[in-house]
């Protein structure tokens, strides 16, 4: 039967506030879970955070599939990278195999790859060069590594346990586009919602990585791996393309900070230890 109930992690953040609002409209009841107070509304709401093995078990019990959102969104320190997102991540996954959860939509990140130069093209580029879903990890930062990390869990549990997960390499999830770099990467919520319902719908993804982006005509990977779970993107970034470039001027990909798929996560300050 397909999916009907879904655990939300990270359901209190931005993407899992537009997820919230989105996925009941495409038939999914949905649990929620977050370490932070979420908004009240009619969903069955968990406040804990994944390092809870207790309350991850009983946040799953009873699903047909978990989105995985929940954990540290941007670089910080390794320490706060490790708990939340390797050990967090480890713990949803074990309760999942636990409770007999069959299927995880995984958060993953442009940032994964993020050391991957990006195409040079100004505007479209040529389907022969799009990033494939095969790329080898590059991550950008430690939060990229622990994205990685998510990735090859998500294999470990499907190779051991037959636990099915579609990582989705999300571009930037945001309402509209503000930089020039987002041109290439958005994903429109609408499309989110899109996507996270073909992750969860589509037969047989064993273990599927896939980028999450919406049908941009600036797009720098390739959107093949996702169109094949059923995925059809609506929106074109496109639309914000001159006004954004009228205000920000066109993005140079000689410079450091933006001649890379992660752009400015390749060279913001580090946190390291000192
Ligand atoms: P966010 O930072 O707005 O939301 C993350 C949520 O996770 C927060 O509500 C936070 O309280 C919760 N959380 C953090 N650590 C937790 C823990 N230990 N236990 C329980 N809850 C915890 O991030 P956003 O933008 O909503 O992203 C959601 C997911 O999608 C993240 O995993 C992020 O890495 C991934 N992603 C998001 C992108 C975007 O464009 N927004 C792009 C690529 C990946
Ligand atoms: C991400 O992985 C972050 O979670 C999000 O906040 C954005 O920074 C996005 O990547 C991006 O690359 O724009």
């Amino acid at each position: 039967r397909p999916p009907r109930t879904v655990l939300l992690t990270g359901a209190a953040g931005g993407v899992g506030t537009l997820m919230r609002g989105l996925l009941p409209a495409h038939g999914y009841e949905l649990r929620l879970l977050d370490r932070v107070a979420v908004d009240p509304g009619p969903e069955r709401v968990v406040t804990a955070d994944l390092a809870d093995r207790a309350a991850l078990r009983e946040a799953v019990r009873g699903v047909d599939a978990v989105i995985h959102l929940a954990g540290i969104s941007v670089e910080s320190t390794f320490e706060k990278v490790l708990r939340a997102n390797v050990e967090g991540t480890y713990h949803l996954y074990e309760a999942v195999r636990a409770e007999g959860v069959p299927r995880v939509v995984f958060a993953s990140s442009n940032h994964a790859v993020g050391y991957h130069p990006r195409p040079r093209h100004p505007r479209r580029v040529p389907a022969g060069e799009l990033i494939g879903a095969g790329a080898a990890h590059r991550p950008d930062t430690f939060y990229g590594l622990s994205k990685c990390f998510g990735e090859d869990l998500a294999q470990l549990y499907w190779d051991r346990h037959g636990i099915e997960t579609v990582s989705a390499r999300i571009g930037s999830c945001f309402p509209e586009p503000t930089s020039v770099r987002m041109l290439s990467l958005w994903l429109s919520p609408a499309d989110g919602a899109r996507l996270f319902h073909a992750a969860l719908t589509a037969p047989d993804v064993g273990h599927t990585v896939v980028y999450g982006s919406s049908a941009n005509t600036r797009l720098w990977w390739d959107l093949g791996t996702a169109r094949a779970l059923g995925y059809e993107p609506q929106d074109d970034s496109e639309v914000y393309a001159d006004k954004l470039l009228a205000e920000l001027g066109p993005d140079d990909p000689d410079a450091p900070d933006q001649a890379n798929l992660g752009g400015p996560f390749c060279t913001d300050p580090p946190i390291w230890p000192r």
